[in-house]
């Protein structure tokens, strides 16, 4: 999608720090990381979020790239989060669905 920044990103458009890349995902540092480690993992094909009819499939190999990717930076055995932020409420700032990945440090919880 023209005007989507995880696209350009895909694309080459953009920088990008990549962790990891196949024929359907991407995985690749947060600009704005909120732990010591923080990435995100997303889908090639341009999906908006979460609601907007990702099929089982792709969900699950976004997960457990996820996962596998966050053992890889270190987080295999004090763990982590996975996060999908999605749509307004929740405070889903980039309309690409995209797994969050952070760990490196307790996080807390609940959210705000
Ligand atoms: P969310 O609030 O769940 O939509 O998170 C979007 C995340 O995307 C946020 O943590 C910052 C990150 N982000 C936004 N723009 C860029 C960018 O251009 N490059 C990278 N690497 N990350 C970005």
């Amino acid at each position: 999608m023209a005007d989507c920044i995880f696209c350009k990103i895909i694309a080459g458009e953009i920088p990008g720090r990549k962790i990891y890349e196949d024929g359907e995902i991407l995985a690749f540092h947060d600009v704005n990381p909120q732990a010591p480690v923080h990435f995100l993992v997303i889908p090639k094909k341009h999906i908006p979020s979460v609601m907007d009819g990702a099929d089982p499939g792709l969900l699950g190999k976004l997960l457990f790239k996820a996962q596998e990717l966050a053992v890889q930076e270190g987080c295999g055995e004090k763990g982590g989060r996975f996060v999908i932020n999605c749509k307004e409420d929740g405070g889903q700032t980039v309309d690409h669905l995209h797994v969050h990945a952070l760990g490196g440090r307790p996080l807390d919880w609940p959210p705000g």
